[in-house]
């Protein structure tokens, strides 16, 4: 799981890993052979008992800066159909544990399409988030023009997704693209503060949280309601809701 591109480490105590994108060079590009290293490091930590909740980083000059253009440009729909990339994406899409992005540096295009399939983004203050596939005569193709409206609204995605430009950490916060603004020396320290407190909490609620949360992007509301009442319930199945109710009792 652990290779020179991607670097695990796991803290058993506080039942948290990190995993850190490592291509310096390349800004983190995300090629095929590199996102699927992505992949297969966070559905090792996903199946990983010992792991509650996962941080997903970069270097200090890139989260990552896109997919990887050298191996787009003479790309053809049909050899970008058999590459067959929306499979991880969609893999990434169906981790079942909390996955916290801190991001520093650059997190463009494919980056910051990572970034967002984060359940929390946390942000250093040199961290720059944008969908320029415009000026590359692209547009986004894996959740930007999706999951950006959601967040952001649909004016500010356009803005986005249409001019091109970069937003400044400050700017993501201020439009709800990110929960935190941090200085870079305090960026690691805050996502395992909060990946820790996720991770102390029932691993089944947890999870079950998360994938409510997400139901409420693909469903209409009496479904998710329907969808979160199943997964409430199913919270009552546990060992750690009689023994946390308990305890709150007899305090
Ligand atoms: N791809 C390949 N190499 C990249 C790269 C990228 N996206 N971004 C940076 N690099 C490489 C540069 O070529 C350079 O390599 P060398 O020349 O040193 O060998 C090295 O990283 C350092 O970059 P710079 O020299 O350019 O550094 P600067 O500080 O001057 O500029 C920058 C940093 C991030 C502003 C600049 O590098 C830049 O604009 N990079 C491109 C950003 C971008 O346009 N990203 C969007 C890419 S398109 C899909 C789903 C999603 C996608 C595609 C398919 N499917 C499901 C099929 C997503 C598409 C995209 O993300």
């Amino acid at each position: 799981m652990d290779s020179a591109n991607i670097l695990v480490s796991i803290n058993e105590s506080k039942k948290i890993a990190t995993v850190t994108l490592n291509k310096p060079k390349e800004l983190n590009a995300l090629s095929y052979s590199f996102l699927n290293e992505i992949f297969e490091a966070l559905d090792t930590l996903d199946k990983n008992e010992k792991v509650n909740c996962i941080i997903l980083t970069g270097t200090q000059r890139a989260f990552a800066a896109g997919a990887d253009i050298k191996a787009l440009v003479d790309q053809s729909p049909i050899g970008i159909w058999k590459m067959n990339m929306y499979d991880l994406w969609q893999g990434i899409k169906q981790i079942k544990k909390p996955i916290i992005a801190a991001v520093s540096g650059f997190a463009l295009g494919g980056g910051c399409e990572l970034a967002m399939i984060c359940d929390i983004i946390l942000a250093a203050e040199n961290a720059v988030f944008g969908q320029p596939e415009i000026k590359l005569g692209i547009m986004p193709g894996a959740g930007g023009t999706q999951r950006l409206p959601k967040l952001v609204g649909k004016h500010k995605t356009m803005e986005l997704v249409l001019t091109g430009n970069s937003i400044t950490a400050v700017e993501a916060l201020r439009i709800g693209l990110v929960n935190k603004v941090l200085p870079l020396e305090m960026l690691l320290h805050e996502a395992e503060t909060m990946a820790s407190t996720i991770a102390s909490h029932s691993t089944v609620a947890v999870q079950l949280a998360k994938e409510s949360v997400l139901k409420s992007f693909d469903m209409g509301l009496s479904d998710g309601l329907a969808f979160e009442r199943r997964n409430y319930m199913t919270c009552f199945d546990t060992s750690e809701q009689k023994e946390k109710m308990g305890a709150f009792l007899k305090r």
